[in-house]
């Protein structure tokens, strides 16, 4: 049987390179590979303050971005996460499952509850992880593509998993991550010390930027004291990224990349990195135009959703039966 891929992004705010490198760019590829479900995680959008309107909105781009990456809607599943409600309702059961001690120690609730008064972090930001969790044991999911910032919520999931199963047999199927070689956290160009994230834009190519934008927003990226352009993160985090950005969008390995660029000063590279970048966003953007003129996500969404709620409803039934919950 082939492999089960999933993965979902948030409708959070403007997408940007690194959610194009991280993840979209290689969603084509994998849908020759196994079979694919990918969804817009908008219920995860609700657990910090958004206005209805940018949701919506943010929702549409995101369907529209999916679609311009290249996906065959006829070889990949692609839904809003609430218009599946097994999503919802698995949640209400795998909640009792994962404890507030591990989920404290959540990297990304960390991060983000930190900047945050109090008195307004909501119990979903808390509860982000099993409502994740639930995203993908609902489809039997081997594999999970996701950027390095993911990786502890799969992790989580794993301990749900085990835990869930050696509480009641062999019910949910366990997942793996996969995070690619190069490219799995691009860095700020303003700061290369935080990564690039659409919901703290300073420093983000964000992928409806305009070329001129982008390029300009390249060649003034932060660089490095000294004039050689080295793969060395720690003492040339700029370049560095830069370097990540340049190999991750022409397919090459780090040190293919830096043998481009020996005896070369940061001018040459920069333009360099600019133009490989522009020669994908460019037509990247115009299919992405010409999908949310035709507005052709929305049959796209509406059947993604019946075929996903299909399996969904399988596997909800399953857990049912396995806790206790009569299913009449
Ligand atoms: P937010 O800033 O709202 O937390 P985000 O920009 O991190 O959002 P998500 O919706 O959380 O975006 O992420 C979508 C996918 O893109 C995830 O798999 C994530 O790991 C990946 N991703 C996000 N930022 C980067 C980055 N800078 N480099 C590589 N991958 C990334
Ligand atoms: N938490 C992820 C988005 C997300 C996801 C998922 C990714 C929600 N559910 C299930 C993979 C599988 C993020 O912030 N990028």
């Amino acid at each position: 049987m082939s492999e089960r891929i999933l993965t979902g992004i948030k409708p959070t705010g403007q997408l940007t390179l690194g959610n194009y490198i991280g993840v979209l760019r290689n969603l084509a590829k994998m849908s020759e590979r196994g079979e694919c479900i990918f969804f817009i995680a908008d219920l995860h959008a609700l657990t910090l303050p958004i206005e209805p309107e940018t949701l919506r909105q943010n929702s549409i781009d995101l369907a529209s971005f999916y679609l311009a990456a290249g996906l065959d809607p006829n070889k990949v599943t692609l839904f809003l996460q609430s218009s599946v409600s097994e999503h919802a309702e698995l949640n209400a059961i795998l909640q009792n499952y994962l404890y507030f001690g591990e989920l404290s120690r959540m990297t990304q609730f960390k991060d983000k509850s930190s900047k945050m008064n109090e008195s307004a972090i909501g119990l979903g930001l808390f509860a982000y992880p099993v409502l994740m969790a639930s995203d993908i044991v609902l489809y039997d999911t081997d594999i999970v593509p996701v950027g390095e910032d993911q990786i502890q919520h799969v992790e989580i999931t794993r301990d749900l998993v085990n835990r869930f199963n050696n509480r009641y047999g062999k019910v949910l199927k366990m997942p793996k991550y996969e995070v690619r070689k190069v490219g799995a956290r691009i860095m700020s160009l303003s700061d290369p010390t935080v990564k690039m994230s659409k919901s703290d834009p300073k420093g983000d190519i964000f992928l409806k930027d305009d070329m001129k934008t982008v390029r300009k927003k390249i060649m003034s990226a932060v660089t490095d004291t000294g004039s050689e352009v080295k793969y060395d993160p720690e003492n040339k985090p700029g370049i560095s990224n830069l370097l990540t950005i340049y190999a991750a969008m022409s397919d090459k390995s780090i040190e293919e990349a830096e043998k481009d660029f020996v005896g070369k000063r940061y001018g040459e590279f920069k333009t360099a990195v600019a133009d490989v970048v522009i020669k994908e966003l460019e037509p990247f953007q115009q299919r992405y135009q010409e999908i949310v003129n035709n507005k052709s996500y929305e049959k796209v969404l509406k059947d993604g959703a019946n075929k996903a709620k299909a399996i969904a409803k399988e596997t909800l039934k399953r857990v049912h039966d396995a806790v206790g919950l009569l299913n009449i």
